[in-house]
């Protein structure tokens, strides 16, 4: 890129960025897939507008469908978003959407007032916004506004980004007809992110909502030591300093999680998979077998919609994946054990494009029936069309056996049966991760 582009485009993005919303298209010729981008303010019921980039390929004849992926961790960056669409997103974009990339209330370039995870509205209650109906009201906008659009809309996106689509689908737009949501959490108690089963999960929540709490933008706690594990047995010491010493009662998560320590009515009323009474759009749940914050969630949305599917929209595919792992790379391995394939690539590109196309586009057929996972150790894709399976399935029980080995023969009153042993002691945890412990989101964390 010459200087003279490049200061070119840094001024207009700066000119949009200052409210000045550029209507009139631009491009970045020097990148294979090309878009025209325009920047807006949307203007939600309750008049609060929400920053929302729009990227529609350029070039190209024809009408396309909408692809809307909202989220709290910014999309303020044009070139961020142009190299999503020739990575990640890239099979989508080969295939031809236009793509809404949306901050959601409070956060970034978007007015507002942001609430970790807010609740659904109450069923008439007139007056009430929500993630949902600021979903509605973009789509609205959307199929009004943007040129060469064919009216249909599409929602996807990963873990937050993903329960903002999960929420759409409550009392979705009319147009919206297809959703994606990838690792969305449903109960943020039993099974997804702050607690496992109703453990808390410190360092990741602690985290987690000093990034997101302090500023309308994300705002990593500041470690004084590498080794956080460290960081949090001497420096922070019991819990109650953390707002003493950290938070000073600032950060609305914070004291939730302190005046909510149990499986309360509070963990249950954000329960995702208790609005979800009904299959309202054609879903594709995503999960990674190995999802280090997010798998119950997924799992639980399929399972809670499936009891509802009378139209067939609900699918499931599960991978070999940590937290998100399908979006990004070849997905051919994860540490050091390798699966054969790329299974990510394939996710993304006969998986996810095709689904997408189907629905919104008429095109193509759907790439399975029900349910399509990742058989490890086999390293197989396995299509079914029931899941849970029924068919051809023998229950037999599994146990830990000494050694480290897990067994189908149950081990006996006189063997040995164990090799590892651990003293449950708060002076002296046992990390299941390897020390040091980087910060959660630190680099190469
Ligand atoms: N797992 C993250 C998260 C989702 C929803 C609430 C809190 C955290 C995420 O990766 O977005």
């Amino acid at each position: 890129m010459t200087r003279r582009r490049r200061l070119l485009i840094l001024v207009m993005v700066a000119a949009s960025y200052a409210g000045t919303l550029l209507r009139s298209g631009w491009a970045l010729p020097e990148e294979k897939l090309q878009f025209t981008v325009r920047h807006e303010m949307i203007a939600m019921r309750d008049g609060v507008r929400l920053h929302t980039a729009i990227f529609s390929p350029q070039g190209r004849a024809g009408l396309f469908p909408v692809l809307l992926i909202r989220t709290p961790y910014g999309f303020d960056d044009d070139h961020r978003l142009l190299n999503l669409l020739n990575t990640s997103y890239a099979d989508l974009a080969r295939d031809g959407y236009v793509f809404a990339f949306q901050d959601i209330r409070g956060r970034y370039l978007s007015q507002g007032h942001f609430v970790m995870l807010r609740l659904p509205c109450a069923p008439h209650a007139p007056q009430c916004i929500d993630e949902g109906t600021d979903a509605y009201d973009t789509v609205s906008w959307l199929v009004k506004n943007v040129p060469h659009n064919n009216g249909r809309v599409g929602m996807f996106g990963v873990s937050y980004n993903g329960w903002l689509s999960a929420v759409a689908m409550i009392h979705p737009n009319p147009a919206l007809k297809a959703v994606s949501e990838q690792a969305a959490p449903d109960d943020m108690f039993l099974g997804d992110d702050f607690h496992h089963n109703g453990a808390f999960r410190l360092s990741y929540a602690f985290e987690y909502v000093a990034s997101m709490e302090r500023g309308k933008t994300n705002n990593p706690f500041t470690f004084s030591r590498y080794d956080t594990f460290e960081w949090y047995l001497f420096d922070l010491g019991p819990l109650s300093n953390a707002n003493r010493l950290c938070f000073h009662g600032q950060i609305p998560s914070w004291n939730d999680f302190v005046q909510h320590s149990n499986y309360d009515s509070f963990w249950q009323k954000q329960e995702v998979s208790h609005y979800l009474t009904r299959v309202t759009v054609p879903d594709l749940n995503v999960a990674g077998w190995w999802d280090q914050e997010d798998f119950y969630g997924p799992v639980k949305i399929f399972e809670t919609l499936e009891k509802h599917d009378t139209q067939h929209w609900n699918f499931l595919v599960a991978g070999p994946w940590n937290h998100g792992g399908w979006g990004e790379g070849t997905g051919r391995k994860l540490g050091r054990i390798d699966f054969g394939s790329n299974t990510g690539e394939y996710f993304r590109q006969k998986v996810q494009a095709p689904w997408f196309a189907y629905w919104l586009k008429g095109q193509g057929r759907l790439p399975f029936s029900k349910a399509l996972t990742f058989q490890s150790g086999t390293n197989r894709w396995v299509a079914y069309d029931e899941w849970p399976p029924q068919k051809g399935i023998v229950e037999r029980k599994l146990y830990l056996r000494g050694g480290r080995r897990l067994s189908f023969t149950p081990p006996t009153r006189t063997g040995t049966g164990f090799r590892d042993q651990y003293i449950s002691d708060p002076a002296h945890p046992v990390p299941y991760r390897h020390r040091p412990i980087e910060e959660t989101y630190g680099p190469g964390s």
